[in-house]
């Protein structure tokens, strides 16, 4: 078989940039090891930036986003048993986030390629990218057994942090940045209203909570929990508890819950490949970067990989200039590093760290009055949150 443009990743970074790519004419195939329904079953992200919105109505597959998608124009700081709200909107002239969750994103896109036709080849396994440091690299990947191979002009690494294309480029080509943070995400999904009509990011003595939202009638809520946690140490009735310990008594009293249908334990990192692109392999998304899920960067950051990669390929195709991808890797860093800053800023601003002394809590909680009390920090806050420019 022979294309364009092989995507290794079914996730939004690859669906997405199928279907620009296809929207465009330009040839391209989908690899993932997994099937549709896991990809679907994972339970992640859930603020769109406006430019991933933007994107989505670029591929044509943003209809039921603005259909169903909630547009949020703030959200709440609590601490000190108090709200202070963020006003997005006013503070960036005008801008919102919407409320959306990945994983009605990646249906919507999966649903949007089998519509025009576009080749997904799920369950592949051993997929691996070869030659891409010369002018005709291919993909090798078996199915059912079989043993296939995919030439190509270009290899979009969309595979995710886990994936096969950051591992196939040689050590001495790529440069790691990486940040553990000491503890992770414990997150519950139940059909239960929202607590409040916008998220609220909560710092409390015994920890970080986020009560955020997939619908009027579908939560989504977060505690941080030492990394040692196990999913399976906390019921739903001591998950309810232990959230309304971390918020204002009005919102404790107001919470409603149900049974969950997801609970799951994420870690926190941050995590940046330098550079981004390996000849005609271009790394896009979390296969090239990770941050703590604090900001809402992850999936927004996916997006504007995306956005750099294919304007670069339409411009090799359709102009025959290779200068958009030639700046590929140097854009993409440039928004990556800021967001990175961003999401490593406001999980340090709002978590509670084991190692803690007296002085850095005092810090911290130094941070939050002057973000909640000076225009010019919280409209830094809020222009970083809505999404810096593409
Ligand atoms: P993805 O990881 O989504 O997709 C990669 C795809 O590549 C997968 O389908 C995988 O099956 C496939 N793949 C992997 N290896 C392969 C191989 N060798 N061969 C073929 N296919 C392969 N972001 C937020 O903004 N907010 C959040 O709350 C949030 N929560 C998260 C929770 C978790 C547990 C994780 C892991 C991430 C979370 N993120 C969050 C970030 C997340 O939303 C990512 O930014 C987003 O999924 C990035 O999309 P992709 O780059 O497409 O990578
Ligand atoms: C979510 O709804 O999953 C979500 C929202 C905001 C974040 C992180 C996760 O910062």
């Amino acid at each position: 078989m022979r294309t364009q443009v092989a995507i290794i990743g079914s996730g939004p970074s690859g669906l997405l940039l199928g279907q620009l790519l296809t929207e465009a004419g330009i040839d391209n195939v989908i690899l993932d090891r997994v099937g549709k329904d896991y990809i679907l079953g994972r339970v992640r992200a859930g603020v769109l930036e406006e430019g991933t919105v933007w994107l989505m109505d670029k591929a044509k597959s943003g209809a039921r986003l603005h259909a169903e998608g909630l547009p949020h124009d703030g959200f709440s700081l609590a601490f000190d048993g108090r709200d202070h709200r963020i006003d997005l909107h006013g503070l960036t002239g005008g801008k919102r986030v919407m409320i959306y969750g990945q994983t009605e994103l990646t249906r919507d896109l999966m649903a949007h390629r089998e519509q025009s036709g576009g080749l997904t080849i799920y369950d592949a396994a051993n997929v691996c990218p070869h030659e891409f440091e010369g002018a005709a690299p291919y993909i090798t990947y078996e199915k059912e057994g079989i043993a296939h191979r995919i030439d190509c002009d270009f290899i979009a690494g969309c595979d995710g942090f886990h994936g096969v294309s950051r591992k196939s480029v040689p050590a001495k080509a790529i440069r790691c940045f990486e940040k553990i943070y000491p503890f992770g995400w414990l997150g519950l999904l139940a059909d239960a209203p929202p607590v409040n009509h916008e998220l609220i990011y909560a710092n409390h003595p015994r920890g970080f909570a986020l009560c955020s939202m997939r619908s009027m009638t579908r939560s989504r809520y977060y505690i941080q929990c030492p990394l040692d946690e196990k999913v399976e140490n906390w019921s739903d009735d001591r998950f309810w508890d232990e959230l309304r310990r971390r918020l204002p008594a009005h919102h404790a009293e107001a919470l409603l819950t149900a049974p969950s249908f997801e609970k799951s334990i994420a870690p926190l990192r941050s995590f940046v490949t330098e550079p981004m692109r390996f000849g005609r392999l271009f790394l896009v998304g979390d296969a090239a970067h990770i941050v703590p899920p604090t900001g809402a960067k992850g999936l927004n950051l996916a997006a504007s990989d995306v956005h750099y990669l294919f304007s670069g390929l339409a411009e090799h195709y359709q102009d025959h200039s290779n200068a958009g991808l030639d700046a590929y890797s140097a854009h993409a860093l440039a928004r990556v590093w800021k967001a990175v800053r961003f999401s490593w800023w406001m999980t340090t601003m709002i978590h509670r760290f084991p190692d803690t002394g007296d002085f850095d809590q005092k810090i911290q909680e130094a941070e939050l009055d002057y973000l909640t009390h000076s225009r010019a920090a919280s409209t830094a806050l809020a222009e970083n949150y809505v999404g810096l420019p593409f």
